[in-house]
């Protein structure tokens, strides 16, 4: 690939083996070497790479910060990464309208600080949110704790400024609170995986900051009370803003990694967050409070902000923290109805103790988006492919409960060999030809999504 280097002029390109090393992989645990890196630093950058690599039949793969979970940024054979870290600039906040406009390359924590200051603020909220990128969070449709309330990456986009796989630009979308003129490509955009389009601009909904947040912390010495509880709090027409589990295993994991005073002798808890006008959320607190006590909790709540912030540390670094139970993890991120949240647990309980592998299971439990971690030694063979094995069965179960086999983390690599358990031929018949509307020469993000033919 070293043939691409001077034939962009002004823009920087690296075929380094540190950089190619840096740039090929992702929070998969996936590897594989790019041909080259780029960075772009303006959408003109980006459409001469566009039409650079569609001339030449280079495959392209945007990159974001690179915290995916299913491989969707890890290069394919020959490509070029396109990162995005010299697009970061927040463009406008536009208060009038509540809208943000920025580039891909925006740290969404970086994204949430900035609008704080105004009294803003942007929902969607991933665990990686100090590290991710809003391209990587629009690619994916990234959801995170708030999405209980406030939904996901998808509900707050409203344009994309976009470049396709041969260099043409496209604005899709409307800057109005409405718009239904033609299909919503936008809508199809989000979540497509770095697969029609590279993203050079969004324009995002922004929500005034609310008035007040509480933060309970609910405990519980059996498993199945937590979701059962789960179920109660959702059919008491109470939403929170966020209602999140973490298992045993998950508790004691993360209490050793960060130390913030979680009980690591529960079976199981609920963080629980509400926000609005003091008063209402209050009322709702407590009630969620006594359907807690009633399936056998006890309730802590978070005393100041920096209470507050201390169990937020500790939710967001599950992820990292499971690494001290085995050093490969099977990562799913399967959803079903929440009515079925206690159900799907004890099947995966089941199927932990029936194979003998460790199955550490949190998530966003108010959405039934359950993270199942099957716990692995890469090295060792034979348990790894057991632990693969169990991805079937898990995929299998949810389907059967009404679920999804990906709530927030996209198919990339790892999931594209299961999406016929859920999707029928025709869909992705369907959705093959869109790709091939905006790829024809299958340069973008090639190998993702779809299974494997042959
Ligand atoms: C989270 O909610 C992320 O922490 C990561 O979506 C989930 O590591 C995981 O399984
Ligand atoms: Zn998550």
């Amino acid at each position: 690939m070293k043939q691409i280097i001077g034939k962009l002029p002004g823009i920087k390109i690296s075929t380094a083996p540190e950089d190619l090393i840096c740039y090929g992989f992702d929070a998969s645990g996936i590897e594989k070497s790019p041909s080259a890196v780029v960075w772009p630093q303006c959408t003109e950058d980006v459409v001469k790479v566009m039409k650079y690599a569609y001339e030449h039949n280079i495959p392209v793969v945007p990159r974001g910060a690179g915290t995916g979970m299913t491989a969707g940024a890890v290069p394919s054979k020959g490509a070029i990464v396109l990162s995005f870290e010299k697009m970061k600039k927040i463009l406008e906040i536009d208060s009038q309208n509540l809208t943000v406009l920025c580039e891909p390359g925006v740290i969404n924590g970086k994204l949430q600080n900035e609008l704080e200051r105004t009294g803003f603020f942007y929902p969607p909220d991933p665990a990686s949110m100090d590290f991710c990128t809003i391209g990587g969070n629009i690619a994916e449709n990234a959801g995170g704790p708030r999405a209980l309330k406030y939904g996901v990456t998808r509900d707050y986009v409203m344009e994309i400024e976009a470049v396709l796989p041969n260099g043409d630009l496209i604005t899709t979308g409307v800057r109005t609170a409405k718009g239904v003129v033609g299909y919503d490509v936008t809508r199809l955009l989000v979540g497509s995986e770095g697969t029609l389009s590279v993203f050079t601009k969004a324009r995002l909904k922004i929500l005034p900051m609310p008035e007040e947040v509480i933060t309970l912390l609910a405990i519980f010495n059996r498993l199945e009370a937590s979701g059962e509880a789960v179920s109660k709090i959702i059919s008491s027409k109470i939403i929170p803003r966020t209602l999140e589990f973490m298992d045993h295993e998950t508790i004691k994991a993360v209490e050793n990694f960060k130390p913030v005073g979680l009980p690591k002798d529960a079976e199981a808890i609920l963080l629980i967050e509400l926000d609005g006008y003091p008063a209402s959320i209050k009322l709702d607190a407590e009630k969620i409070a006594d359907i807690c006590e009633h399936f056998g909790a006890e309730i802590k709540m978070a005393e100041d902000e920096d209470a507050r912030s201390k169990l937020w540390v500790s939710r967001r670094a599950i992820s990292p923290a499971l690494y001290q139970i085995k050093p490969s993890k099977i990562n799913e991120d399967i959803v079903v109805p929440r009515s079925k949240v206690t159900e799907m647990l004890k099947r995966l309980r089941r199927l932990s103790e029936e194979s003998g592998i460790k199955i550490v299971n949190f998530g966003h439990a108010g959405d039934g988006n359950i993270h199942v971690n099957i716990m692995v030694d890469k090295a060792n063979k034979e348990e790894y492919a057991k632990g693969l094995s169990l991805v079937e069965r898990v995929f299998q179960d949810t389907l059967s409960l009404g679920g999804t086999i990906s709530g927030e983390h996209g198919v990339g690599l790892t999931k594209a060999g299961y999406i016929g358990m859920e999707l029928s031929e025709k869909e992705i018949e369907i959705m093959e030809s869109i790709k091939k509307v905006f790829d024809p020469k299958n340069i973008l993000n090639p190998e993702k999504i779809f299974p494997r033919k042959g």
